[in-house]
C-alpha cells in the first residue's frame, strides 16, 4: 500500500498507464483481506498478534517543498467492532526497523506472526500479475490490496518507456458520487452509509 505512515490512510488508489512500451513493468496485486482470512483460519494466534501489535511506518527525505519526516503506527490487520477486517496496513519499504515499544516476548511473537503473514503474501496462489497497457487504469482499495511491480528497462531511444500517473480518493468522495448517481438515475433510496467501516 502507499503511505502507511499517514494517520489518515488513503483509501482508494488509481494507477493510470499513460504510456508503456516495455515487456517488464507488470503490476503485482495481493488481496490483504484474503491473506488475513487465511491467517485467521490457519494460524489464529498469529492473527491475534497482527491485529494488536502496532507497527511503525516511516518515510523521510527532501522534496521540492523541503524536508519531511512522516511516521505513524498501525496494526497490520485492523478489525472493527463487528469483528470484520476493515483495513490492512502494510508496506515493506516503509516498515520501520524500530519496534521499541514492546517486550522481548511480544517482539518474538510479532516476528513469528509476521513470518506467517509474509508466506501468505508471497504465495503465488495469492498474487495477481497484470500488464497495464497504455490508456488502462488499475483502481483498488489502498488499505486492502497490496501492490508492487516487476522490473522494466528504458532504452536510450525511448527513455520514457513507461509512464504511470497515480492518484487517490477517500471513501467520502466515492460515497458522495454513489449517492449522486443513484439519485440521478432514480435507482433506489440513496445509499446512506451508517457504519463507514463495515462494508467489506
Ligand atoms: O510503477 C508502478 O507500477 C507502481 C507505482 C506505484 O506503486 C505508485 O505510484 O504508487
Ligand atoms: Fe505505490
Amino acid at each position: 500500500m502507499d503511505q502507511p505512515y499517514y494517520k489518515s490512510i488513503l483509501n482508494i488508489q488509481l494507477l493510470h498507464c499513460i504510456h508503456e512500451n516495455t515487456s517488464g513493468g507488470d503490476n503485482i496485486f495481493v488481496d490483504g483481506f484474503n491473506v488475513a482470512k487465511q491467517v485467521y483460519e490457519n494460524h489464529p494466534d498469529a492473527f491475534d498478534v497482527l491485529k494488536t501489535f502496532y507497527v511503525r511506518f516511516v518515510d523521510f527525505g527532501t522534496d521540492a517543498y523541503g524536508n519531511f519526516t512522516f511516521g505513524y503506527s498501525h496494526p497490520i490487520i485492523n478489525v472493527n467492532k463487528h469483528g470484520r477486517i476493515n483495513s490492512f496496513v502494510y508496506s515493506a519499504s516503509a516498515e520501520s526497523d524500530s519496534k521499541g515499544d514492546c517486550t522481548p516476548d511480544e517482539l518474538l511473537a510479532f516476528y513469528d506472526a509476521s513470518y506467517v503473514l509474509m508466506k501468505g503474501l508471497h504465495d503465488p496462489n495469492n498474487v495477481i500479475d497484470i500488464h497495464l497497457k497504455s490508456g488502462q487504469i488499475a483502481m483498488f482499495h489502498n488499505d486492502r490490496v497490496l501492490h508492487g511491480r516487476t522490473a522494466f528497462e528504458s532504452t536510450a531511444e525511448e527513455p520514457m518507456a513507461r509512464w504511470l500517473q497515480g492518484m487517490y480518493f477517500d471513501w467520502d468522495v466515492v460515497f458522495s458520487k454513489l449517492q449522486v448517481l443513484q439519485m440521478k438515475l432514480g435507482l433506489k433510496t440513496p445509499y446512506l452509509p451508517e457504519q463507514s467501516d463495515d462494508y467489506f
